[in-house]
């Protein structure tokens, strides 16, 4: 929620150099704002209407570079990069867009001479909830990156009127309450009424000969469905170019309404109207599950056939040739949500334009290409034939027509191999047909992307084998990166200014500089200011956790942080397992020098996932047993930071010691918060998965804790069986851990709440194989206490951490896609 929440004395981010004359500019936009946009005078405006105020003239600032930008597209014909992604997690915007602007001081002076504390104001701003995580949140530090390398990038959206749910914790549950972020407008959006496309849905397809005798199809009979157009400006760093990010929001067409107003039925054309609106009603929050959803399928085709038509008709407005799509638009495809593309694409081009089907099909392959995000094989999208038939009948056609001659390709190079057919077939076959999206997003792009190296070579190696052996070279690596504009500059002012004052401002757009910080890791003083900052913003949770949940924690103690969605994957649960074994060994030895932690534990589940909404209770169970010990003293405390989204986010990353990064190898694609926490000063305890192996080719495996199984084990493992029941037998400590969650020790009030979660541990299999990495983990535990009780040791690896995470600013990620995939840059 919004709140008023008091200034805590934070300092201000750097990258910003005011002058009176902005300072005056900003008071009078500012002001006049509140009047003319708000309505209000400064005697009865509240903070919440100074902020809309506040964004207001920022908005107009940024507006300023907006038209300037597209039009110098337009006259240059640049090449257009299409980011398609059913989830942009944008956050605030203020601060952000200050930063870019290089106005943060400016616009702090100015409202500071109104008599508005600038950082009051600046938290009653709703943030844009429009994802689930890691991928959502991409997708915005994509953005950010386009826009400040002036690459001519779009995001491509749905605007949901209710983003990400907020989590409430009531006694120690997740509740979850709608979030209805645009109850009092978004300052950021311009409205667009008059940019308004129609999509189609259901209907049959008829099948006839034209004039020129070719055989032709027409979908007809479909109900349709109004796509509106809402613009959100995104400006770069130094305000040089600012893209567009165009969300859809869906509206019932006026011919529906007319048909019943006409016909006297009032009441039934406003329900009908609800109904159609009810597309871009809300975001489904649950990633990677997301079963056979109509109301899913259609919000993909939804985006999907709005961005298209858009897309063609700027197209259009510069060429009338076809074959130069592929050189002037590229269309990236945030994981399958948007692989209807590809159907949509071949449907216009050869039933709207009347294209030859295999000059169609060269185009659409020429500007598509795919970014896989995940292996897991619950989070693979795939939609009944028969709801596709239903839904999209003459895209079905279409998809049954590109697999009948992509296979007759494949056994014409692989005669007899019927169980290749199987596999790469777009069709699953079996009980219940199914479309494979990710095959079809696969072969209608001329690339295809994993987000980290374990991860690219994992999908090379099992999901995609075949494909990778069809089409050798297809399939590349672009690590994912995040901007150092939120994640540093905005959210750790402190340690932002201390590097600006060694070496300049130049790491702001140039990552890479940060490597000029290596040898102030011996410098005493460097290593002191650096300790005190990060300290500072120790403090400044440990008010929010006091103030938020009344716990008291101590802002010299170890924290250690895992921040992210909760899944059995990440392995909340192992984490906890530490937290147990810690506990029961104070209290076993009461003397126990033992040093002191802080373990701060959040996220959401999904709302159906029953064993992640158990996992959160856990974590509130077994807090509440921890934190009130007085046998604990300041040894340990355990933390759930309720409704952890973006702006909780800025404010832990910058606080935290120890970065858990502690998911089953194989399994996390990438992570991203493991690169926002090392980049802060954070030292990652970790596995072999996702973007923690380059991590450490980057800053070296003597400043991380890593630990546990390769991926290549896991695998083994997994061929070979498992015996967790006996892994558990064979370690007192885990087994006792097991069992006082298991009987009940951190729930007397219901002994066995956790007995089907402790199951899945042990007569379960263990299929994360907590119980096998536990001995490792704890050992890896057990370096990083020893390692904390020598500050000046840690210390050192702090700074050569953010020194050596370079690499991993999404400048670079977009400038591999440019390079590699868009051919634009
Ligand atoms: O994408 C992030 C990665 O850093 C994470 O490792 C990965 O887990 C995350 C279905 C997803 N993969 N798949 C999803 C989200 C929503 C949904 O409906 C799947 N999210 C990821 C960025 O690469």
């Amino acid at each position: 929620m919004a709140g008023g929440k008091k200034s805590m004395n934070k300092a201000e981010p750097a990258a910003a150099h005011s002058s009176r004359d902005d300072v005056e500019g900003l008071k009078t936009a500012i002001s006049s704002h509140l009047l003319y946009t708000v309505g209000k005078e400064a005697v009865t405006a509240t903070a919440r209407d100074w902020f809309l105020a506040a964004a207001h003239a920022v908005r107009d600032r940024v507006t300023q570079g907006w038209m300037p930008t597209l039009n110098g597209y337009y006259r240059a014909d640049s090449k257009r990069v299409y980011y398609l992604s059913m989830e942009f997690l944008i956050g605030r915007t203020l601060v952000n867009s200050l930063i870019n602007l290089g106005l943060y001081d400016a616009v702090r002076e100015a409202l500071g001479e109104l008599g508005q504390d600038f950082e009051e104001v600046a938290a009653w701003e709703v943030e844009a909830a429009l994802g689930n995580g890691g991928l959502g949140r991409l997708a915005a530090c994509l953005l950010d990156s386009m826009a400040t390398l002036g690459v001519a990038g779009f995001g491509y959206g749905i605007r949901y009127d209710y983003g990400m749910f907020t989590q409430h914790i009531e006694h120690g549950w997740q509740v979850e309450s709608p979030e209805n972020w645009l109850r009092y407008g978004n300052p950021w959006e311009f409205p667009r009424p008059g940019v308004i496309f129609p999509v189609r849905f259901g209907g049959r397809v008829i099948h006839f000969r034209d004039s020129r005798g070719y055989n032709c199809s027409q979908w007809v009979d479909a109900e349709e469905v109004m796509a509106m157009a809402y613009d959100v400006p995104v400006p770069g760093f130094g305000g040089k170019s600012v893209n567009n990010l165009r969300l859809w929001s869906a509206k019932s067409t006026r011919e529906f309404d007319l048909k019943y107003f006409n016909a006297g039925n009032y009441i039934e054309a406003v329900r009908d109207k609800n109904e159609s609106e009810t597309l871009s009603k809300v975001l489904y929050p649950s990633d990677m599950t997301e079963r056979g959803k109509e109301l899913r399928f259609k919000q993909e085709y939804f985006f999907v056939a709005a961005s298209i038509q858009d897309i063609l008709a700027r197209f259009r407005k510069s060429h009338s040739d076809w074959e130069k799509l592929p050189d002037k638009v590229a269309i990236q495809l945030n994981d399958t949500h948007p692989a209807m593309v590809v159907a949509e694409l071949m449907r216009v081009l050869v039933d709207e334009h009347e294209l030859p089907w295999e000059r169609a099909w060269e185009i659409t392959r020429g500007c598509c290409a795919y970014t896989n995000h995940t292996l897991l094989p619950e989070a693979l999208e795939t939609w009944s034939v028969d709801l596709f038939s239903r839904v999209l009948p003459r895209h079905l056609e279409i998809v049954y027509q590109l697999n009948h001659e992509f296979l007759q390709g494949v056994r014409y190079r692989h005669p007899g191999d019927a169980e290749l057919l199987n596999r790469v077939s777009l069709i699953a076959e079996g009980g219940d047909r199914r479309v494979r999206m990710a095959h079809l997003a696969v072969i209608g792009s001329h690339k295809v992307n994993g987000v980290a190296a374990i991860h690219t070579g994992l999908m090379k190696s099992t999901i995609f084998s075949d494909f990778e052996h069809l089409s050798p070279g297809k399939i590349i690596n672009l690590t994912n990166g995040v901007t150092p504009r939120r994640w540093m500059l905005a959210s750790n002012p402190r340690l932002s200014a201390l590097i600006t004052q060694k070496i300049g401002d130049g790491w702001y757009t140039d990552l890479d500089q940060l490597r000029r910080l290596e040898p102030f890791a011996d410098d005493p003083e460097f290593c002191a200011a650096f300790a005190e900052i990060k300290n500072a913003n120790k403090r400044d949770v440990a008010v929010m956790i006091s103030q938020r949940l009344g716990i008291g924690v101590d802002p010299t103690s170890l924290f250690d942080v895992q921040v992210k969605r909760i899944h059995e994957y990440k392995r909340q649960l192992l984490n906890l397992l530490h937290v147990v074994v810690r506990y029961s060994r104070i209290r076993a030895n009461p003397l126990l020098e033992s040093q002191p932690r802080t373990v701060i534990i959040g996220g959401k589940a999904a709302p159906g996932y029953h064993l992640a909404k158990l996992i959160i209770k856990l974590v509130n169970d077994i807090s509440e047993v921890v934190n009130n010990d007085p046998l604990v003293g300041r040894r340990l405390r355990l933390v759930f930071l309720p409704n952890y989204n973006v702006s909780t986010a800025e404010l832990v990353m910058p606080a935290a010691d120890l970065s858990e990064q502690i998911s089953t190898a194989g399994t996390e694609a990438s992570g991203t918060g493991n690169m926002k926490m090392a980049m802060n000063g954070a030292l990652t305890i970790g596995t072999w998965d996702g973007a923690n192996v380059e991590i450490c080719e980057e800053v070296g495996e003597e400043n991380m804790f890593l630990f546990g199984l390769t991926a290549q084990e896991v695998a083994r493992y997994r061929v070979d069986g498992y015996d967790a029941c006996a892994a558990v037998r064979a370690d007192k400590e885990l087994a006792s851990a097991l069992d006082m969650i298991g009987t009940g020790f951190f729930s007397p009030d219901e002994p066995d709440r956790y007995r089907a979660l402790i199951d899945t541990l042990t007569v379960g299999g263990d299929h994360y194989l907590l119980t096998a990495d536990f001995a490792q983990y704890l050992a890896a535990q057990e370096r990083a206490d020893r390692t904390f009780a020598d500050p000046d040791l840690w210390v050192r690896k702090a700074i050569l951490n953010v020194a050596r995470m370079g690499k991993f600013s999404s400048d670079r990620t977009v400038a591999e896609y440019a390079r590699q995939i868009w051919g634009a840059l």
